[in-house]
């Protein structure tokens, strides 16, 4: 039977055709085609191609409708460009303060600290529009506001405003809080605040003793299987405590960006328990991170490995690959494990979320996002998602910085940097840095001139005659706006206009930083003191969210004041700024044993 059956291997050759065997048989012979049939037959065969062809395409592009995420395209590969459509030398680079507009920030920043002063000082949240304020707990505050804003006092020179809210930090700030706190908010904001306040005012010894306190009630966060921190801290308790809405997970940018603070503390302490602790953090992300560097959002804090989530540059991504590149500079570039893992991380980036629209070819980045159909039988698949967080504008001028820095042939590049003293990483990141500058920049050309919370880019079918990217589901100006079209006073557009300014002295960063900043005047200035989010980004006359976000004074007006003002305020070889815009100075821990290599 096996041997008469036709498989694949044994099939018979087919017959011979009907001209063959026409030769053996005359009784089957047929005419010969006339050539007018023969012409006929190419015709319709081409026209059959051609309707193939058409109907193909257009199921192609039907699908590509349905998935946009799905459809392949190359990255690109931007061209070394110092500034998006300058060439070198088309401007001269003036450092000098400007004074008239600096003095704008800072009377904008008096505005917000004096209401919140009057209204709600020692809260941690301000209301802005009901003039009060609230606490992270019930159990009293953490300074919050207050820790957050000194050093944008100290640098602004506003020396009675400083001096009352060191009063208020000495004589009622505690730690002693039996409630639940984030860690990584508590991180930034209140040990970030109290360290920068300790170097810029030259050691006031009032700041390291209370940012000793609040590490060593922070320290037990790290006592997990793994070494990731709890999301939560107990700070009366000195206990880590789970996030009850993520049980045993931890998302990557919280565990990931406490370093620079308990480094430089560990370092002004000569206490290796505060550097150890952070740094086995790194190292376990450094044994889990897939080789193309990049990490999902979310950690399992027993087995230390990165759990099937999105990988993005918002939310619960950002400052991992931020703290990469800062722990590099934070001690001068002797920790080349950063910097590689940086570089990685930029590699796979470039790889696999940049974008490039259609219309007027803006470099976005994206989002990657996990799926498995059918119950989980399925093997995972990643598909793109074209959406970018206001949170991920940080990467533009984070970009710029790299790539002066970690990708730099030269100790000191030029300003702007000369493209032969960029390597080639430098240069790619270079040109994307600035792109996304761009890109984010565009993101406030709404109705408010304010940008939105989430933007979405459009796939290149839709993009015909509509504009780059949309706020997703945006409903009509009088209906109760999306989530994703509110600004809430963030800073990391002008975060980036700040470190792109410094890095080419380019004066259109200067002008975007100056529109931004007459927009937050406008729309965001409550008129009785302090300033309040806004709702929907595309209706004007706006409606606010009565919220003031710490963020305003310690980042958004820190970092305009910063581009309005001259370089030799914090220079940027001497400091790096913690992800909530603190300054912490770069120093070299001989005290310390540096591990991680
Ligand atoms: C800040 O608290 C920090 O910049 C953090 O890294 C991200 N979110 C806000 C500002 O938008």
């Amino acid at each position: 039977m096996a041997d008469s059956a036709p498989t694949l291997r044994n099939r018979k050759p087919p017959a011979a055709d009907s001209t063959t065997a026409s030769a053996a048989s005359p009784d089957t012979k047929k005419p010969a085609p006339p050539a007018r049939a023969g012409i006929l037959t190419y015709l319709i065969t081409f026209l059959a191609l051609v309707v193939a062809l058409g109907v193909t395409t257009l199921a192609g592009l039907y699908l590509y409708e349905l998935n946009p995420n799905e459809y392949f395209y190359p990255n690109p590969v931007p061209p070394w460009e110092v500034v998006p459509g300058d060439t070198p030398g088309n401007w001269t680079v003036d450092f000098s303060a400007d004074l008239e507009k600096r003095d704008a920030v800072v009377a904008a920043f008096k505005h917000a600290w004096l209401a919140y002063e009057r209204d709600a000082m020692g809260c941690d949240e301000y209301h802005p529009i009901g003039h009060k304020g609230t606490n992270l707990t019930s159990a009293g505050g953490i300074g919050y506001t207050v820790v957050d804003s000194l050093d944008t006092m100290l640098i602004m020179g506003l020396d009675d405003e400083y001096a009352r809210a060191r009063a208020w930090v000495e004589n009622h700030l505690s730690f002693d809080r039996d409630a639940e706190f984030n860690t990584f908010e508590t991180t930034i904001r209140v040990l970030g605040g109290l360290l920068s306040a300790y170097d810029l005012t030259e050691g006031d010894p009032l700041y390291l003793s209370l940012a000793t306190d609040l590490g060593e009630r922070l320290l037990p966060v790290f006592d997990t299987p793994a070494g990731l921190p709890y999301s939560l801290v107990n700070l009366a308790q000195r206990k880590g405590v789970m996030d009850p809405d993520n049980r045993g997970l931890v998302s990557t940018a919280e565990a990931a960006s406490l370093q620079l603070e308990f480094r430089y503390l560990a370092f002004l302490t000569e206490r290796e328990e505060f550097w150890e602790k952070a740094e086995e953090v790194m190292n376990v992300i450094r044994r889990a991170v897939p080789s193309n560097g990049l990490a999902t959002i979310f950690m399992s804090m027993q087995a230390g490995r990165f759990m099937s989530a999105e990988i993005r540059l918002g939310s619960r991504g950002d400052s991992y690959y931020e703290y990469l590149l800062k722990q590099y500079l934070q001690t001068g570039g002797i920790e080349g494990v950063y910097r590689d893992m940086y570089r990685a991380a930029m590699d796979g980036i470039h790889t696999n979320m940049i974008g490039v629209s259609n219309n007027k070819k803006l470099t976005y980045t994206l989002e990657i996002h996990p799926r498995r159909a059918e119950f989980n039988k399925q093997p995972l698949t990643w598909v793109r998602a074209l959406k970018q967080d206001h949170l991920a504008c940080f990467l533009g001028g984070s970009l710029m910085l790299g790539a002066t820095t970690a990708n730099s042939l030269v100790l000191r590049p030029s300003i702007p940097p000369k493209e032969e003293e960029l390597d080639e990483r430098g240069k790619r990141d270079w040109a994307t840095g600035a792109g996304l500058v761009e890109t984010c920049v565009d993101t406030y050309r709404t109705a408010s001139g304010l940008a939105p919370e989430i933007v979405y880019f459009r796939d290149r079918v839709e993009s015909r005659g509509e504009s780059d990217w949309y706020i997703k589901d945006a409903r009509p100006p009088g209906e109760p706006p999306v989530y994703d079209a509110r600004y809430i006073l963030r800073p990391e557009t002008v975060e980036s206009l700040f470190l792109a300014w410094r890095l080419t002295g380019h004066p259109r960063y200067r002008e975007y930083g100056w529109q931004i900043f007459q927009a937050i005047e406008k729309h965001c200035r409550v008129p009785s003191g302090g300033y309040a989010s806004v709702l929907n980004v595309e209706e004007v006359p706006v409606k606010w969210e009565d919220k003031m976000e710490t963020f305003l004074m310690s980042e958004t007006l820190k970092y305009l004041y910063l581009l309005f003002s001259d370089d030799k305020v914090l220079p940027l070889d001497e400091y790096v700024f913690n992800t909530e815009a603190h300054p912490l100075p770069i120093f070299r821990p001989d005290n310390i044993r540096v591990g991680g290599y």
